[in-house]
């Protein structure tokens, strides 16, 4: 699908040789790519390197997201989502009250749910993990993704147990495997003003370290568009990259766009379309480690993650439901798409629909009770996938 590739930055001739070797890139060549104008070489390329793995196929699951709180002690700068605990707004859920909405997870067809909520002063660890046995005693043909490293260190503290020992139990209650969030951009100097309060980045990465030492995979995220500069950006996918060489243990790739509506840094511009689009191909082109690069349709809007199909990514994510952490910051996409929604998006872009567990095994639903009929979901500044066919 990829047409013969056009050059016209110069600075770009060096290292398209070496992705057509298959050789690594280094992080100078990270910053030539970022820095180049020439947006569609940029993309031939990292779509070179999609197809050499995936050919065709694209892959989305059928997900719920499970936020059971949104109080947290933390105060980021960067999020819209976390709260005081006396605030309006502010909200914890009875353990009834997430195993009901897993229930309705259930009845959607959910093979995953994504679990992750703010760091809550008065919770204790055993919440969290009777949330876990609760779900996995329920519905334990589902995926549990829980908790960011953010989380994992947090409760750390607040049981004064280990890193490892408090990934252990997490294991043991049925933790699957952990979602990437939470990693925002390591370099200190970016931390101090987005999330002064959080882990530091070489603790993020010293904590999925360990996860995936004893066993649970995870994905890793960026949170790119704010305040950040390419060298940071380039900095933060380099010891991704180091990590990953010694673990093997991170799935996916997530590069999440900055949304500032209702955060501390409301005053800083929205990403444009083409840093979100070149940034997901730098992330295909530097992390030659990562199997997969997912478009996460719900910040990228589905028709920039359906364009992202042809520029790196192979991954939309899936059909959500109940997304809080970007509506919270102001996203007009819809909270949830049904699978037939993004079947058709990835077909109108060419490429071949694969439903997939968390694990990226293929999902026979041939096997399976039936789903619900979809409904429809009206949203503010949502197209409806239909007009994007062409
Ligand atoms: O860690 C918070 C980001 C992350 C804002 O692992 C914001 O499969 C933009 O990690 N604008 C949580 N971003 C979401 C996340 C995720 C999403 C989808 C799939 C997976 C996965 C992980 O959202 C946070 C933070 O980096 N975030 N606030 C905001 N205003």
């Amino acid at each position: 699908m990829n047409g013969k590739l056009q050059i016209s930055d110069a600075r770009l001739e060096p290292l398209s040789q070496k992705v057509l070797a298959g050789e690594r890139l280094s992080s100078e060549d990270g910053l030539a790519l970022f820095q180049s104008h020439d947006l569609l070489a940029v993309g031939w390329l990292a779509n070179h390197v999609r197809e050499q793995r995936h050919g065709n196929l694209t892959y989305y699951n059928v997900n719920r997201h499970i936020n059971p709180t949104n109080v947290c002690v933390a105060h980021c700068k960067l999020c819209a989502f976390g709260r005081s605990p006396d605030v309006s707004g502010a909200y914890t859920m009875a353990l009834e009250e997430v195993f009901a909405r897993g229930a309705q997870g259930v009845a959607e067809g959910a093979t995953e749910f994504h679990i992750v909520g703010g760091l809550h002063p008065d919770l204790s660890f055993d919440y969290y993990l009777d949330l876990i046995r609760g779900l996995k005693q329920r519905f334990p043909q589902v995926h549990l993704k829980a908790f960011t490293m953010v989380e994992v260190h947090y409760y750390a503290r607040i049981s004064k147990l280990s890193i490892k020992d408090t990934l252990l139990k997490m294991k043991d209650a049925g933790v699957d495997s952990l979602p990437g969030g939470g990693a925002e951009i390591f370099h200190p100097r970016v931390r101090k003003i987005i999330c002064d309060h959080k882990v530091s980045g070489t603790m993020w990465l010293s904590i999925a370290r360990t996860a995936h030492e004893i066993g649970l995979r995870s994905n890793a995220t960026m949170l790119f568009g704010h305040v950040e500069t390419l060298e940071e950006r380039v900095d933060h996918l380099m010891r991704l990259r180091e990590t990953q060489d010694k673990t093997h243990g991170f799935q996916t790739f997530i590069p999440l766009e900055f949304h500032p509506a209702n955060t501390g840094l409301a005053h800083v511009p929205k990403p444009t379309g083409i840093d979100a689009l070149k940034t997901i191909a730098v992330s295909r082109l530097m992390l030659d480690n990562f199997d997969h690069i997912k478009a996460y349709w719900i910040m990228l809007t589905p028709r920039i993650a359906q364009i992202a199909l042809g520029f790196g990514a192979d991954d939309l994510d899936g059909t959500v439901e109940e997304e809080k952490i970007y509506h919270d910051a102001g996203a007009t996409t819809p909270e949830g798409l049904t699978r037939a929604e993004l079947e058709r998006l990835i077909r109108a872009a060419g490429r071949i629909p694969v439903e997939r567990d968390t694990l990226y095994n293929r999902v026979d639903r041939s096997t399976m009770p039936p789903l619900p009929p979809a409904t429809a979901r009206p949203s503010d500044g949502f197209v409806p996938a239909s007009s994007l066919i062409v």
